[in-house]
């Protein structure tokens, strides 16, 4: 089997490709380093520095002699994109270990992800909307044109759903309408245009499993939160990037830097905002047996994928605990919200579908929070305070 990881360099696609690899699987990975650029650009620094995707695959082959091959590329492109899927792609690092050629899977996480780079400004709000959905058009048109059969494992959202005042199915809703019923997507309203853009995603992806009977999962993932896996423990370069920062760090991973740096946490408004979480771990799990569970042609599967939930003040009082037992002096502080959303609401996701392939949740507790306060604490000194906090507001 071989798996194409678009958006290879990525929180989420770098340990995505080691796990794959690590699995016996051929992996190709892509990217056009669109976070490093953007960190650079915006002034915010990772948590440790990380090596290139192509010195990470080489050391990767120099540690287990596994081949994850890389492609620098930007795929907004339609014709770059389709040479993945023609066989005519150039690597930019590759070692003959005997495979090349088609994917069996591709797992899309070439998007910009975070919410508030995309209220920044206009600007960044045209380039979240024209990256995500040239990225998902073009995926598609080139499976539908070259290799009808690939499985498209796109990473969708929870936010897609956002807060409403039911309880959020998995991916779909019964309707009864005027003594008729049909079947629809769960109805969908973000709070960002990030968010909104994998509603259209979403929308793209359907279109071409309705019409030409391609093969999809969409998984609605949760914010997630870590930095190390299994295959990270093999060397510490093969971490993946940590962001902090207001832009692209994800709130769990950010308390855990305030907590060191003596920053009071940032709860936004009253802190009831209540999401669906999951450890780095489980996503790489949830994403491998989505690859080995792909669904007949014709059929979008959609899978929430979260492992427990929780509101921004247990969080919060979590990351004060056990940053308290570890010596440190951790406040708490309501600040003013700078995004527009629900701070008290129901919330209560279905999310068994994944379970029942098989995930094993490592759920947040105090030990794991610590372990990762431990990572944290080694690079206290490259802390940058000032990038905590600048109020992106919407
Ligand atoms: N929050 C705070 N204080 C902070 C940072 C965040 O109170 O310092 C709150 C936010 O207002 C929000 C919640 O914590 O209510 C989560 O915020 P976040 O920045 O951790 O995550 P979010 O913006 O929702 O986006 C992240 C990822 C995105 C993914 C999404 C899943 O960046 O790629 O799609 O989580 S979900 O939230 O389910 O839509």
């Amino acid at each position: 089997m071989h798996v194409l990881i678009l958006g290879g360099d990525g929180y989420l696609g770098w340990p995505s490709a080691m796990y794959f690899s690590q699995k016996g699987y051929n992996v190709t990975v892509v990217d056009n380093y669109f976070r490093r650029n953007s960190c650079l650009e915006l002034d915010v620094t990772m948590l440790y520095t990380v090596p290139t995707l192509v010195e990470r695959a080489a050391i990767w082959h120099e540690l287990t002699g596994r081949e994850i091959k890389v492609v620098i590329g930007d795929l907004t492109d339609p014709e770059f994109m389709r040479s993945f899927f023609t066989g005519s792609i150039t690597y930019d690092w590759s070692v003959d270990t005997g495979f090349s050629g088609i994917p069996d899977t591709v797992v899309h996480y070439a998007e910009q992800p975070s919410a508030p780079y995309s209220l920044f400004n206009y600007k960044y709000a045209n380039t979240t909307l024209t990256n995500n959905l040239l990225v998902t058009n073009n995926v598609m048109f080139a499976v539908r044109d070259y290799t009808p059969d690939v499985h498209i494992i796109k990473l969708g959202t929870m936010g897609e759903y956002g807060t409403p005042d039911i309880d959020i199915e998995e991916g779909w809703l019964d309707i009864e309408h005027k003594g008729r019923k049909d079947t629809f997507l769960f109805p969908r309203q973000a709070s960002s245009i990030y968010h909104t853009s994998k509603i259209m995603d979403t929308d793209l992806l359907w279109f071409g499993v309705r019409m030409w009977g391609l093969r999809v999962t969409d998984l609605m993932q949760g914010p997630v939160y870590g930095m190390e896996t299994e295959e990270s423990h093999i060397d510490e370069r093969l971490r993946t990037i940590f962001n902090y920062d207001e832009i692209f760090g994800t709130i769990v991973n950010r308390f855990i830097v305030q907590a060191i740096v003596g920053y009071p946490l940032t709860v936004y408004g009253r802190g009831g905002q209540t999401r669906g979480y999951l450890n780095i771990n489980d996503t790489l799990q949830c994403v491998g047996l989505a690859a080995e569970n792909p669904p007949e042609k014709g059929d979008l599967k959609i899978y929430n994928q979260i492992m427990e939930t929780f509101s921004v003040n247990q969080l919060a009082e979590m990351t004060q605990r056990v940053g308290r037992s570890l010596g440190y002096d951790v406040q708490i502080e309501n600040i003013e919200n700078p995004r527009q959303e629900a701070e008290e609401h129901y919330y209560n996701p279905t999310y068994q579908g994944l379970l029942d392939l098989g995930v094993k949740p490592h759920f947040l507790t105090d030990e794991s929070l610590e372990r990762m306060f431990r990572v944290v604490e080694q690079h206290k000194d490259a802390i940058r305070q000032e990038t905590i906090f600048r109020g992106v507001k919407w």
